[in-house]
């Protein structure tokens, strides 16, 4: 395990040194895995957790193609740290709102596609941090809720605009004002989860989905992080010309080149059924 280096900003370093021991960052390959390693906290996002979370996606190995985000213990994760919800004016539960945003934005706007691990607790702003990711892998264990409902509190990690994506407004809403629970099955067929595997296989399966990205070519994943979640947000003339011009750029790299006589020259894998 190499646990991360602190950050160049002081202030920052202070709080990533704190959490160090909470963050591992793991190099296999071109694989990276981060792991939230505060198992007795059942992985509590503290504000230097969630800055760590920042700096590991901000300062990943130029070698690394994919990485794998998961969770020591029992539990993915179980959130914001409650023990650090200390009145806050509204000016400073802004600055701490943004600065969640800020870390995962990292995830989903870093270098890299994000395969998330899923097991046990993923609820309230440990959904938010699996929502920044762009394949989830969730075991049988799994279990997603959004308890800011009960607790008298809001999302502020970007899950008002990523759940609904994931789930719908409607079953988002339902969650918090209920305190309705998703169960794993459940929840793969409500749209938390791209893929469902036996109690104890998440990890090992996440690995096998970021091996497989990190072989595409880097300007398609990076079509895939950067353009399609834009467009998809755009309206529809001008979505067709942000494609077309994404497009027009991946088609152009030398790799698209040669992955595609490769094909024609009987190289390359077909689709299989
Ligand atoms: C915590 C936290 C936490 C556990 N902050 N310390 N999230 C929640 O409202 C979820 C709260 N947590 C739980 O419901 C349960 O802990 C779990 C279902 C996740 C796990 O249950 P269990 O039985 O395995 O563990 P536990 O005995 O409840 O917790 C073990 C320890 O972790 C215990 O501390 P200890 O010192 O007594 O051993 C717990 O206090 C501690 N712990 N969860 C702080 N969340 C950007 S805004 C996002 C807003 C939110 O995320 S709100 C939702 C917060």
């Amino acid at each position: 395990m190499i646990v991360i280096p602190h950050n160049h900003n002081p202030a920052l370093a202070e709080l990533t040194m704190t959490a160090s021991q909470d963050l591992q960052l793991q190099i296999e390959g071109d694989i990276a895995i981060v792991r939230l390693n505060r198992a007795a906290k059942r992985n509590a996002l503290s504000d230097g957790l969630v800055l760590a979370v920042r700096h590991a996606f901000e300062n990943l190995p130029s070698t690394v193609r994919a990485a794998v985000l998961d969770g020591a213990g029992e539990h993915f994760c179980a959130g914001l740290d409650l023990s650090e919800l200390k009145e806050r004016d509204a000016g400073a539960g802004l600055q701490h709102s943004r600065m969640w945003h800020a870390a995962l934005e990292e995830v989903q706007y870093g270098p890299v596609p994000v395969v998330a691990a899923l097991h046990g607790a993923v609820v309230g702003g440990g959904l938010e941090l699996a929502a920044a990711c762009h394949i989830r892998v969730a075991d049988a264990t799994t279990f997603y809720a959004l308890p800011e409902g009960t607790r008298g509190i809001f999302v502020g990690g970007g899950g008002a605009v990523r759940i609904p994506r994931l789930i719908g407004a409607a079953r988002m809403a339902d969650m918090m004002l209920t305190g309705r629970v998703y169960q794993a099955e459940e929840g793969e067929r409500a749209g938390f989860a791209q893929y469902l595997v036996p109690a104890g296989q998440a990890l090992e399966r996440a690995l096998e989905i970021a091996k497989r990205v990190a072989q595409n070519a880097p300007l398609t994943n990076y079509a895939l992080m950067h353009a399609l979640p834009r467009i998809a947000e755009q309206p529809a003339d001008q979505g067709f010309l942000t494609e077309a011009l994404m497009s027009a750029i991946a088609q152009s790299a030398p790799e698209a080149k040669q992955r595609v006589r490769d094909f024609l020259e009987g190289r390359a894998a077909k689709v299989k059924a």
